[in-house]
């Protein structure tokens, strides 16, 4: 008797070492959170969760049942039926609506160097200037294109949210966050505006910017917030460089960081000539999956960005399951195009995990569009790049910004699917 049990004993022990072991290898590769920066941040407080084991169960909506109940078993079907009920919904209840105001647009190329960057490079800075009746706004938008390159080149668009003053060349003052060298030499082309040009980034009733300009008053529930504004100002960029004889038209991609990185996902499900999107640490109201309330959350976003978002986002705070979207499909949404998504290991804000999660759901839709691309369910490895078919990701070590280790794995990928 004492025998059997002694023997049950050790057998016990041994499936429980071996399933210890088998979490642990597969640990190894796979990021998780630091324990000491979960704890730190807990420790702030302010209520938000940072603990995955306190994550709510959730159900995320179907991608392939149309509202209507039709199964989505084609890409036809996808593009016809599924794609344009979900960008609607994205229209209707989180970032808004363009309002069909008819507008004039207008570009000046106000300066032009041709030995820009000591001679290796053709620098632009252009107006974009958006009229309607006597009025008029701006948007500056400037480019650089490789002088040693005759053909039309790739080139990374990028949503300036740092500076404030347009009339200041950002390429100037920002270094890593938009490494204009680096991309000329790789044979890329870099443009960039800001944001600001379109609306400011406060709360003031929609009078200044292109809100004030366009919007029709009073503004419905689902009108444009200030995200939609700038997603829509990427696109006026995009209007001209489809026209510049250096760009390839077809190569451009959007990029942005954090808010910007939220706005970079809008402007390339609204605007379908983004070849690629690269959406840096967009955390809530980008790339993080809304329903895991990890992190920021939706009532956070409406209680300190009442401007972000559309009206109709204020219902779903604290009521996230009711959302009739979350982020996986809005990743779905730039499908079958490229897609990158990166975070970074500190900015649990941001919700790397839940961000992770979002791209891997949206997998589907690339593979019923023919664009064969497969990543594990658990997350790549602190600074490992994973890249298949058309989507990559990386989470980098580090604090929340946007720096040359990611604009290198940026343009890693950007060979791989633009050139
Ligand atoms: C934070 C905000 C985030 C993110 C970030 C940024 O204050 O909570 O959603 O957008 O700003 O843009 O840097």
């Amino acid at each position: 008797m004492k025998l059997i049990t002694t023997l049950r004993i050790a057998a016990i022990s041994l499936l429980i070492y071996i399933q210890i072991s088998a979490v642990t290898a597969q640990g190894d590769n796979e990021w998780h959170a630091n324990i000491k920066t979960v704890e730190k941040l807990s420790e702030e407080g302010r209520g938000f969760n940072y603990r995955e084991d306190r994550v709510p169960a959730f159900t995320l909506p179907d991608l392939f049942t149309s509202n209507d109940g039709v199964k989505i078993t084609s890409g036809d079907l996808w593009t016809k039926i599924r794609r344009p009920e979900i960008l609607e919904m994205f229209r209707k209840n989180v970032y808004g609506r363009v309002p069909e105001t008819t507008y004039k647009e207008e570009f000046k190329v106000i300066n032009l160097d041709t030995h820009a960057m000591g001679g290796t490079a053709t620098q632009k800075q252009v107006e974009i200037i958006i009229g309607k009746n006597s009025e008029s706004l701006t948007i500056h938008l400037t480019l650089f294109t490789p002088n040693d390159i005759r053909q039309p080149v790739p080139a990374f668009l990028l949503i300036d949210n740092w500076t404030t003053d347009a009339s200041v060349p950002s390429w100037k003052i920002n270094g890593e966050f938009w490494p204009v060298n680096e991309a000329l030499k790789r044979g890329y082309g870099m443009a960039v505006f800001s944001s600001s040009d379109l609306d400011p980034d406060n709360f003031d009733n929609f009078k200044n910017g292109i809100h004030g300009l366009l919007d029709k008053n009073p503004r419905p529930d689902d009108a444009w917030g200030t995200l939609a504004a700038w997603a829509w100002g990427a696109s006026r960029c995009m209007d001209y460089l489809a026209g510049d004889k250096n760009i390839a038209p077809d190569k451009v991609a959007i990029v942005g960081h954090s808010r910007g990185g939220k706005t970079a996902l809008w402007a390339g499900a609204e605007d379908t000539r983004f070849a690629m999107v690269v959406s840096n640490e967009s955390g809530a109201g980008g790339a993080a999956l809304a329903r895991r309330r990890f992190g920021e959350t939706v009532e956070r976003l409406n209680a300190v960005f009442p401007h972000w978002f559309c009206s109709n986002y204020k219902k779903y705070s604290n009521k996230e399951d009711s959302l009739p979207v979350d982020m996986h499909m809005l990743l779905a949404l730039i499908a079958p195009r490229s897609l990158y998504i990166d975070c970074a290991d500190e900015d649990l804000w941001g919700d790397p995990h839940g961000s992770y999660l979002s791209l891997y759901n949206a997998i589907p839709v690339y593979n019923l569009l023919g664009r064969n691309s497969e990543i594990p369910e658990s997350m790549p490895a602190l600074n490992k790049q994973v890249i298949s078919g058309r989507v990559g990701f990386h989470i980098r070590d580090g604090a929340h910004n946007l720096l040359m280790r990611d604009w290198n794995r940026f343009m890693d990928f950007a060979d791989t699917v633009l050139k």
